[in-house]
């Protein structure tokens, strides 16, 4: 048994729809990150950066911390989504994932979405980013079917979530064909649309 503590988020979106997938027993614990639960100290003592999402597996009496660290782990322990002839071009879409697609799109929601208005720099800027990011995920998939290769990967699962929030974007996932067709053939997966509703609210992943 897995248990998941996490909010409702691209990043804890992930991890459910990575357990989804290998099906894997697992409980959700939520943490509502909105009335700073991720500070109190039983959950920093498992997320020293007081971040969701964190796992807690019982069969290895563990727990984990980081989107990317969890997704290699249950990758390996499943032995699906995370291919062992495969792991060096994989780490490298997910680890450009967890350090540049997640944080700088999050940026964006932060100025363009949450706080319009309040920074012509930042909007313009997170903006400019994230729309540099749509055309280098279309470069990628205009030559590849997934991001790390012909498999879908712990590297999809980890990117899916993130571009789930097109609308939020308004950079229009429309005009960039092959990003709109891999999201629409992961869109199509059960396991992820059964993750993408984390907390079970009847939440629908948005059509491209
Ligand atoms: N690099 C981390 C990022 C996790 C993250 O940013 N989590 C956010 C929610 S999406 C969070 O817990 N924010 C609460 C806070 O920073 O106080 C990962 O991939 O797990």
């Amino acid at each position: 048994m897995i248990e998941l503590l996490t909010a409702d988020t691209p990043n804890g979106k992930k991890i459910s729809i990575m357990l989804e997938e290998i099906k894997f027993d697992y409980k959700i614990t939520k943490i509502n990150i909105f009335k700073d639960e991720q500070f109190k100290p039983e959950f920093k003592k498992l997320s020293p950066f007081s971040k969701i999402p964190v796992i807690i597996d019982y069969d290895n009496k563990i727990s984990l911390f980081e989107s990317g660290a969890i997704l290699i782990y249950l990758g390996e322990k499943s032995g699906k989504f995370y291919d062992k002839n495969q792991r060096t071009i994989i780490n490298q879409w997910l680890m450009g994932q967890i350090s540049y697609v997640g944080p700088m799109l999050g940026q964006h929601h932060q100025f363009h979405h949450y706080n319009p208005g309040k920074s012509e720099f930042g909007e313009k800027r997170y903006f400019k980013i994230s729309e540099r990011i749509y055309k280098e995920l279309e470069e990628r998939l205009s030559q590849s079917k997934f991001l790390a290769g012909n498999n879908y990967t712990i590297a999809d699962i980890a990117t899916f979530p993130w571009i789930a929030r097109h609308k939020w974007h308004d950079i229009g996932l429309k005009n960039f064909k092959n990003l709109k067709k891999w999201y629409e053939v992961i869109s199509e997966r059960k396991a992820v649309q059964i993750g993408y509703d984390l907390l079970k609210n009847g939440d629908k992943i948005p059509k491209a």
